[in-house]
């Protein structure tokens, strides 16, 4: 087992220490994956009622290299597509984009996907997402290239209690989506 008594152990007692933590203070096992310099960590979606034409993802993208990365996006069986997004909050009015350039994701540092933040969204659901459940997803970066996933399909306060306000947010916000969404494709008709 790890022992602490090597100073050159230390960063590793650390971590294994705050892993400790974590799984103390969360109720749902967080989950991780990596791909050459770049971190992904417990990439979950919350679950949507039958019929719900789209859905949420949220992850964390670390970037432990000396380069910068490009999130290009990735593609999921159980809709038909997955989208970079990003709501932005102007006084009351959020709006969201959808990022079709990729996000960058600079050298040594860690980029959020939340809610009422840069999110995911699976577009033309197939079929509901079911609390518990595990979607599998491939994430594509520019350089590292692709990178199987696995989505956890969870309350967004499933690991932190404090974030009601933010679940209300995010059905608004998901109302919104397809109003914009609607926006987008009339544009795109001109
Ligand atoms: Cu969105």
């Amino acid at each position: 087992m790890m022992s602490c008594s090597h100073t050159h152990r230390l960063r590793t007692c650390l971590v294994g220490a705050l892993i400790s933590l974590t799984t103390l203070a969360a109720p749902v096992m967080a989950h991780e994956y990596r791909l050459g310099d770049i971190e992904v960590m417990h990439p979950f979606a919350p679950p949507t009622p039958p019929g719900a034409p789209m859905a949420a993802g949220y992850l964390e993208i670390i970037n432990h290299g000396q380069h910068d990365e490009r999130f290009l996006g990735g593609d999921v069986t159980f809709a038909h597509e997955l989208q970079l997004h990003e709501t932005t909050v102007e006084g009351d009015v959020s709006r969201m984009r959808q990022i079709t350039d990729g996000m960058l994701i600079p050298a040594g540092t860690t980029v959020k996907f939340q809610p009422m933040g840069k999110h995911l969204m699976f577009t033309d659901l197939a079929e509901p997402l079911v609390d518990g459940d595990r979607k599998k997803a491939t994430l594509t970066f520019e350089k590292a290239g692709e990178l199987e996933v696995e989505f956890a399909i969870e309350h967004a306060d499933a690991a932190s209690t404090s974030h009601d306000d933010m679940n209300h947010g995010d059905m608004k916000h998901g109302e919104e989506s397809q109003e914009e969404m609607k926006k987008d494709k009339a544009h795109k008709h001109h």
